[in-house]
């Protein structure tokens, strides 16, 4: 009885966002009246349970989809999903080709060497911010020398 009242303290004492780490989260310039852009960045999380992103938003666009890209018939398709499973003392790698934030309506054209907020909601974990890079139109990879979050 003492030590599961003990426990349960404990349990609470844990600071839960700190297991969810957000690793080079970037995103690329837009040409002039593009509307959307992609977001991506490495989720490390370092707690003993699975956890999932599910949501994610922004004040820079008019809302922030969970997208994938799906082979259909050969060709490459964006489909949105409910969220991104995050396996426990795991990494999810959101990436070009692969699983991305799609940043819906900007509101402005993302510029190199600014960063885009993104506030990203775990149904754990819960909300956990991260300032997106922008890097170059076009480019493949996290701009270089990257704050880690
Ligand atoms: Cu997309």
């Amino acid at each position: 009885m003492r030590f599961a009242f003990l426990l349960s303290i404990l349990l609470v004492a844990i600071p839960v966002h700190a297991q969810m780490q957000i690793e080079k989260p970037w995103t690329r310039a837009t040409a002039p009246g593009a509307k959307v852009a992609g977001g991506y960045m490495m989720i490390r999380n370092a707690g003993a349970a699975g956890d999932k992103l599910v949501s994610a938003s922004s004040p820079a666009a008019a809302r922030v989809e969970l997208h994938v890209h799906v082979n259909d018939n050969g060709v490459m398709k964006m489909r949105e999903v409910p969220g991104y499973d995050v396996p426990a003392k795991g990494i999810f790698e959101l990436k070009p080709g692969g699983a991305h934030l799609m940043f819906m309506d900007i509101k402005q054209p993302f510029k190199e060497g600014e960063n885009v907020p993104v506030k990203l909601k775990f149904e754990k974990a819960g909300e956990v911010n991260a300032e997106f890079r922008v890097g170059g139109m076009g480019s493949g990879a996290a701009p270089a020398g990257h704050a880690k979050h």
